[in-house]
């Protein structure tokens, strides 16, 4: 498969493996730290930071799980170098959450919030993709708690450590800010097409100082 048209198989989500990883059987646990207990009365999606009118948007459980599902099939890139391919992850697309809480005009990165305050920083436009979801199922079943129950953010065109499981809400910057891992020697994009895997990687413009 050549380089300049994979973009578009890739748009199309069909399978291929980026530069330097390695196909993964199953599906193995990666994350920091412990995995939380879900509590769903204390469960809530916050939307904050620079919104368009200014308010900040809260959603308990049982209203996040009405907005509006739909499914991307996707890849999972580790930066530890395992891939996993052709996951069918079911969720509330980026956009829905765009749509019904909309940054303010000067926004141009999302900090996404997860439990323990684990963070990871996107620039709006690949938070806006439209294959970025707010996933709660893959391939048909119910995330589990390793995975990110109950939700979790698939963003199909970067390194998996831009998806944070156990997702809590976002927030809108009019100025880019590094999440956990950004500040801990990875790469403040993360596209794993260009290997960008570490923070000493980046060229100006890919990221605030460090
Ligand atoms: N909250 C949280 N989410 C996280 C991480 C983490 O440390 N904490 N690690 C990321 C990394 S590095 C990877 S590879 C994927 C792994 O997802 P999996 O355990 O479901 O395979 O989760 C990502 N999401
Ligand atoms: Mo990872």
């Amino acid at each position: 498969m050549g380089q300049p048209e994979s973009e578009g198989y890739r748009a199309a989500g069909q399978s291929e493996l980026p530069p330097g990883q390695r196909l993964q059987r199953g599906w193995p646990v990666t994350h920091y730290g412990p995995v939380p207990k879900f509590r769903p009365e204390r469960w809530e999606f916050r939307v904050f930071g620079a919104t368009a009118d200014g308010e900040k948007r809260c959603w308990n459980h049982e209203q996040f799980s009405e907005l509006p599902f739909s499914s991307v099939v996707a890849d999972l890139h580790c930066v530890t170098k395992f891939s996993m391919l052709g996951s069918e992850w079911g969720g509330v697309p980026a956009s829905v959450v765009l749509g019904l809480a909309p940054p303010a005009a000067d926004v141009t990165h999302v900090m996404v919030w997860a439990e323990y305050g684990f963070s990871s920083n996107l620039r709006l436009a690949d938070f806006a993709s439209e294959r970025t979801l707010f996933a709660t199922h893959k391939d048909g079943e119910l995330l589990t708690a390793e995975h990110g129950f109950p939700l979790r953010l698939v963003v199909p065109h970067l390194y998996a450590w831009k998806g944070p499981k156990w997702v809590r809400g976002i927030e809108y910057m009019t100025a880019d800010r590094r999440g956990f891992w950004e500040e801990r020697g990875y790469h403040n994009i993360g596209d794993p097409w260009s290997e960008q895997r570490y923070s000493y990687q980046e060229k100006p413009g890919d990221g605030p100082e460090l």
